[in-house]
């Protein structure tokens, strides 16, 4: 199979979230935080089976940041130690202001998340008012970064189609979603959500699907039986099974792949993911 022929059903693309904004290190010794960390759980991800991943910093003292600096150092690693698609939070923390949000882009990594609408967040709000979701999606087209469309409830879902219709495809022609699931205030995560929500997805729109907490397993079959991709990491899932935490990403990307090798969709290459994506190979 060549990169070019891939179908997205015929395969599966694994990204990997392997950080997140909300854990604790102290509470989590397994999370990468250090830049160090996260290479080395990257080159793991990638042996794993994942094509893409899902990137958010901390400083110094393992606090979530935006700085930009740690940003461009990010990309610049994990491209020097992996084929890896980068993609960038512009999410961040619920804390973190939208300019520092935009900015994230001026790192220059492949891709970036752009969540489609506000949301209840747990006991916070996820803040994503639809004048900064115009502005970050314009900044996406101007600086050739691929976004990926993150749908947290169904309401985001009628705000994507919004805003293809007003401004247009994204960089590199394609529509790529990823629908999050189970997030206190969010859609629920289960499998009759999951099947009206990809029914409500632009035509040609490919998507991935994740489930936090003890969600996760449900959303992941319920994704790969309705032919989506998979999302897999700590950012979402930190418990691997009853009572058991969760000892790296990899072992999470392991089950992913293991359990896209038994739906006969194997994982995709990051050559392959960058085919279906619209992501051009690195200059
Ligand atoms: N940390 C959440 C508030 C994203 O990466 O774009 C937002 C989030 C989504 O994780
Ligand atoms: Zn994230």
């Amino acid at each position: 199979m060549t990169a070019d022929s891939v179908r997205p059903s015929a395969a599966t693309m694994i990204t990997v979230a392997p950080t997140g904004a909300e854990l604790d290190k102290a509470a989590i010794p397994a999370l990468p935080v250090t830049l160090d960390e996260l290479v080395t759980t990257a080159k793991e991800c990638r042996e794993a089976g994942a094509a893409i991943v899902h990137v958010h910093i901390r400083d110094e003292n393992a606090q979530p940041t935006l700085d930009l600096v740690r940003l461009k150092d990010t990309v610049h690693a994990l491209r020097g130690a992996t084929d890896l698609i980068v993609q960038l939070s512009t999410g961040g923390a619920v804390t973190d202001p939208f300019e520092r949000r935009l900015a994230v882009l001026d790192a220059a990594p492949d891709g970036c998340s752009l969540t489609c609408g506000t949301v209840n967040f747990g006991d916070e709000v996820f803040m994503n008012p639809w004048p900064f979701m115009c502005e970050l999606y314009a900044r996406t087209q101007g600086l050739g970064v691929v976004p990926e469309f993150e749908l947290f409830d169904m309401g985001h879902i009628a705000a994507l189609h919004r805003l293809l219709d007003k401004h247009g495809a994204p960089f590199g022609g394609h529509v790529h979603c990823d629908l999050v699931m189970g997030v206190p205030g969010g859609m629920p995560g289960d499998a009759a959500t999951l099947v009206q929500a990809v029914a409500a997805l632009p035509d040609g729109a490919t998507w991935s699907a994740t489930g936090v907490g003890r969600t996760a397993l449900p959303v992941m079959f319920a994704a790969l039986a309705a032919g989506g991709q998979l999302r897999v990491g700590m950012e979402d899932t930190i418990t691997f099974s009853r009572g058991r935490p969760v000892r790296s990403n990899a072992e999470l990307v392991e089950r992913a792949a293991a359990l896209a090798d038994l739906a006969q969709r194997p994982a995709m290459t990051p050559e392959q993911a960058r085919a279906m994506l619209g992501i051009p190979d690195r200059a």
